[in-house]
């Protein structure tokens, strides 16, 4: 009798360089959330990105959905992000002295950001996260930090307590190495919950610097702030001299072309971006009106520096995307494609009889599986999922499931139930007919 042949391991190259990369990288990864170690697989290697495509090593071809985590929100290598950073390089990639592209982004960005006339460049959402805390300290000269359990604001020792994506996604949301008395001065209160914070300014007000939230949370899954909630925040701040810090590295530029402080009309004291304002090339910024800003050196005392803050050919990434969003159009197309994923992702879990809250705002969405009491919660239309607790209590297990018959549907997700899918304007409606079809399947797998 012939042997049967065995099915051709569709992931065969990389696994192949996961075995190579672990022995030279950590968990073989250059950052925790793409080990697929949460959904029980090994990653898959990239070779090419184009449009809203990826092809990895293997040819597989997939509708991406990861984006490079936010910052690719005009898809893969758009053309004149693609131009603009040929161009550039031609002339050199970094000077070690100003150049033209950091006034002409800066200015973009005050542009499209009443609340944020003046920015400092550094070079990822933790060194802009870092540095706000620091200017936020120097200027208020008070130690304590209040921030949102769950809310993700990069890997700064202060701000790793209680954080969002790959720090929960593995569990570990506190991270060994960082010592009690750098955490000390971190309050944590539960998001979207204002008394939380109103009790922690009665009991701390005169000493707290500053709360910092995501305006979105979208380190969890995307999770919007409840009614009221930004402006509360804004109000205690106000009653007790703390500053209010919104990380717009994620949503800046993505849910509008002002951020969620311009979609939800909130004043932030200073903003975190990253991200989109790099173009999928390494910048984070962050910024204020120019009496705080000029308290950065060499303007002021606080001490902040970079070797490739503000560097001309990520600057050029940047101003070249910004360009694309400018007039505004993008964000009624990323819009209705987010509404098409979301009913189709409602109407492919109802009829695969899966418990899912599909939870969206703009082209940032995720689809929370739901263990039974959430299940029973949910009521039509109402969010289910409003803070980390209850992120928490989903079934990462089934979200593993569907995220595997996903991939081998040629659907690439991000491996964790604790981020937000993206979808760009290189998207169509035919990637998301394409994408429910797949999931029809994928939430039957999910089933347990
Ligand atoms: P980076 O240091 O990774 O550039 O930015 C940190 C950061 C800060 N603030 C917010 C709101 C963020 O979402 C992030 C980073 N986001 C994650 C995705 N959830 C980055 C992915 C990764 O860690 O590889």
């Amino acid at each position: 009798m012939a042997k049967s042949a065995k099915p051709k391991n569709r992931y065969a190259k990389s696994e192949k360089l996961f075995a190579e990369a672990v022995k030279l990288m950590p968990g073989g990864v250059s950052s925790p959330v793409r080990s697929f170690k949460s959904v029980g697989m090994s990653p898959v290697f990239i070779k090419e990105g184009k449009g809203a495509r990826l092809i990895d090593a293997d040819n597989n071809s997939y509708i991406d959905y990861v984006m490079s985590y936010g910052p690719l929100i005009a898809g893969h290598c758009p053309p004149t992000v693609r131009a603009a950073v040929a161009k550039q390089i031609d002339k050199g990639s970094s000077y070690g002295c100003n150049s033209e592209p950091e006034i002409r982004l800066a200015a973009l960005i005050a542009e499209a950001m009443g609340h944020v006339p003046m920015v400092r460049f550094v070079n990822s959402g933790t060194e802009a996260t870092m540095s706000a805390v620091r200017l936020a300290r120097g200027v208020t000269k008070r130690d304590l930090i209040v921030k949102a359990a769950g809310c993700y604001h990069g890997h700064v020792d202060a701000l790793l307590v209680e954080a969002g994506s790959g720090a929960t996604t593995h569990g570990h949301p506190s991270s060994p190495g960082v010592p009690e008395a750098v955490t000390a001065n971190t309050l944590v209160v539960a998001y979207n919950n204002l008394e939380a914070a109103a009790k922690v300014f009665a009991e701390h007000g005169a000493r707290i610097a500053v709360v910092m939230v995501e305006p979105i949370c979208g380190n969890i899954g995307v999770v919007a702030p409840v009614a009221g909630y930004l402006q509360g925040l804004r109000e205690l701040c106000d009653k007790h001299g703390a500053m209010l810090l919104f990380d717009e590295v994620m949503t800046g530029f993505r849910v509008a072309y002002g951020g969620a402080q311009g979609l939800y009309s909130v004043r932030p004291d200073i903003t975190c971006l990253g991200k989109i304002i790099g173009g999928g090339l390494p910048v984070g910024a962050y910024g204020a009106k120019a009496e705080i800003m000029n308290q950065v050196s060499p303007a002021g005392p606080i001490y902040q520096a970079g070797t490739l803050s503000g560097n001309p050919l990520a600057m050029a990434a940047g101003i070249a995307t910004l360009e694309l969003l400018a007039d505004g159009n993008a964000y009624s197309q990323l819009e209705a494609l987010g509404a098409r994923m979301e009913t189709g992702l409602i109407e492919a879990a109802k009829s695969a009889g899966v418990a899912v809250a599909v939870q969206r705002v703009g082209s940032m969405i995720t689809p929370f599986f739901l263990k039974n009491e959430a299940a029973s919660k949910k009521q039509e239309g109402s969010p289910v999922v409003q803070n980390y607790a209850e992120a928490l209590a989903c079934d990462t297990a089934a979200y593993a499931r569907f995220f595997k018959v996903m991939l081998d549907g040629g659907v690439m997700l991000p491996p964790s139930q604790f981020e937000s899918w993206f979808i760009s304007t290189a998207h169509t409606e035919g990637d998301i007919d394409a994408t429910i079809d797949v999931a029809k399947g994928a939430f039957a797998a999910a089933k347990s």
